[in-house]
């Protein structure tokens, strides 16, 4: 038997924004490329996160891609969409601009390895498919590889077990029944107030409080679309200005620097931001509150005090919003609430402080925790998140000029020039992914504004007849080297957060993102170009 072999300028993997983005643009420039893509439609994480209170943190018109012939024709129905509505969203894109006809969806890359006699890309998927592509672009999101702590006993629970992202398509029902939920992260935040109200009996395990923010969420009649879509082209066009990606920046609404305001003042504008809302109160503060302890604190307390508020039960205030911060304020996920603080104040809702009893293993009938209490349960939720970043990438057997795998690689700590290559993988690109802008950025703007940058370099290759492209060694480490110097320098490393890697054991504890934001990110690509793509190795 023979296997048909696919041959392409450039092949995807995975059909969320940024591969969506790069499929769309590529095409159109003449190329010859597919994506393939594990699921069976298109959306990335939002095909695989369909859990109850599935949305997204940021605001729909910033939460679509900026060409005016979808943004025109579409609106969602809420400020902050929900997932179905994001897949809505999807299919209405594909519609548009015909993107199926070349995706191969449930088609799984197992493996890759580089040829470089013929400069090309050898590609094997899980069903036994074959692709030679000159080009890999890596457009793995940063949340494809769901992360199941090793709990001890997990097996043996007799009930249903669901992780956040594996959530079944058909749905669960979950109302009448008793459930627990690990994590309170951005997806433990939405389950739980999603839950908490229709279940029988909701425990919550939480390790770390979340500094959630309040949403802010609206229904949308017309009028209110119709306003949502003014100045659109100008707000698109400042998402490359601002350091997430947004129609808005640190200080913006903050003034230049905190320093000479009085204490009344910024408790004045604190409450006005906590008015806005959304990310206003971190993404629109003071930039200052990454590197300025001491106003990271009042930052923190304004929080603290406003959440308190909303929580009856004097215990559970101090463990959803401590006296004193687990961590500082903003340099961990924050994520958008609408009723989280209010379901804690529900007599069918229980708070486990896992820091005080930690889980010392599961059983057949539910969680056991230090103290020796055996908590019921026939539903366990696992919103433990994901190995952020890097897990999609090397879960695929990657192989490069050395015949080392991308895992084996990244071993000591993944180095990945201006977030999009790695040395010794030649030819493969990252978009939207370690050491970019990505996890600290809006995505469906990242997708855009890194991916631009990815597809100008190709365009550089083509134009001058090249075929081969490979960061140096040096300019990996160097860009490393600044990534990890600014985060030693802020407040970032304080946090066991996925920002510092530090959410999956045996990770090596660094930053995994881009953090200096998308104009500066933008800066080391123009100085790399204007050096003749320096940092490259161009053949
Ligand atoms: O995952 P997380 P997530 N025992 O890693 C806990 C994006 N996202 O899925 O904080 C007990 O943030 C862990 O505790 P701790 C977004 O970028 C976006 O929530 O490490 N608990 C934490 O509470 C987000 O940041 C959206 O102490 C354990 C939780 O599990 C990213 O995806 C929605 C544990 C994991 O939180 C990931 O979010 C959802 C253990 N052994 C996600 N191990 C929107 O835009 C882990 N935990 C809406």
């Amino acid at each position: 038997m023979t296997t048909d072999v696919e041959v392409l300028d450039v092949l995807v993997i995975g059909a969320g924004f940024s591969g969506l983005y790069q499929l769309d643009r590529l095409r159109r420039l003449g190329y010859a490329v597919k994506i393939y893509e594990a699921a069976p439609a298109l959306g990335g994480v939002w095909y695989w996160n369909c859990y109850p209170g599935a949305r997204c943190d940021t605001y729909g018109p910033l939460y679509q891609y900026s060409n005016p012939d979808l943004w025109q024709g579409w609106d969602f129905d809420e400020l902050y969409p929900s997932w179905d509505k994001i897949r809505e969203y999807f299919h209405y894109v594909d519609e548009k601009l015909g993107l199926s006809r070349d995706i191969r969806y449930n088609t799984r890359v197992s493996g890759a390895s580089f040829d470089e006699a013929q400069h090309r890309w050898i590609v094997r998927t899980e069903n036994g498919g074959i692709a030679h592509a000159r080009y890999l672009l890596m457009c793995t999101g940063i949340g494809s590889k769901p992360y199941t702590p090793p709990i001890p006993g997990l097996e043996s629970f007799a009930g249903r077990v669901h992780h956040t992202a594996q959530w079944p398509q058909e749905g669960v029902d979950l109302s009448g029944r008793h459930v627990g939920v690990i994590g309170t992260g951005a997806t433990g935040v939405q389950v739980i107030q999603e839950l908490g109200p229709v279940v029988a009996s909701l425990t919550v395990f939480q390790r770390t409080p979340n500094m959630a923010l309040p949403m802010r969420q609206q229904q949308l009649d017309d009028a209110g679309k119709r306003a949502l879509r003014e100045n659109m082209q100008e707000r698109y066009a400042k998402r490359a200005r601002t350091f997430g990606g947004y129609d808005f920046d640190f200080n913006d609404y903050a003034g230049p620097t905190a320093a000479g305001l009085t204490p009344e003042r910024i408790q004045q504008m604190y409450e006005e931001y906590w008015a806005l809302g959304g990310f206003v109160p971190w993404l629109g503060n003071f930039a200052e509150i990454w590197t300025d302890e001491r106003l990271n604190r009042v930052a923190y307390d304004f929080w603290r005090d406003k959440v308190r508020q909303r929580i009856r039960d004097p215990w559970m205030a101090e463990k959803l919003a401590p006296t004193e911060p687990p961590h500082p304020y903003g340099v961990k996920r924050i994520s958008l609430e609408q009723r989280y603080y209010e379901v804690f104040n529900q007599p069918n809702v229980t708070l486990v402080d896992l820091k005080e009893t930690p889980i010392e293993r599961v059983t057949p009938q539910g969680v056991l925790t230090a103290d020796g209490r055996e908590h019921a349960l026939d539903t366990l939720v696992l919103a433990t998140g994901f190995d952020m970043v890097s897990g999609g990438l090397t879960a695929i057997d990657l192989r490069g000029t050395h015949g080392r795998s991308l895992r084996e690689q990244w071993q000591g700590g993944v180095n990945a020039y201006l977030g999009t290559m790695t040395h010794g993988f030649p030819n493969m690109l990252f978009v939207y992914g370690p050491q970019a802008p990505a996890g600290l950025s809006n995505g469906p703007s990242s997708s855009e504004i890194h991916g631009d940058e990815v597809i100008h370099l190709l365009e550089h290759l083509r134009r001058t007849g090249r075929t081969r492209v490979e960061s140096t060694l040096e300019a990996d480490a160097a860009w490393r080297k600044r990534i990890d110097d600014y985060a030693a320098a802020t407040l970032f490393a304080r946090a066991d957060s996925w920002y510092m890697s530090a959410n999956v054991p045996g990770k090596v504890r660094q930053m995994i993102n881009y953090p200096m934001g998308i104009p500066d990110y933008l800066a080391q690509w123009r100085a790399a170009e204007q050096a003749g793509f320096a940092g490259f190795e161009i053949a």
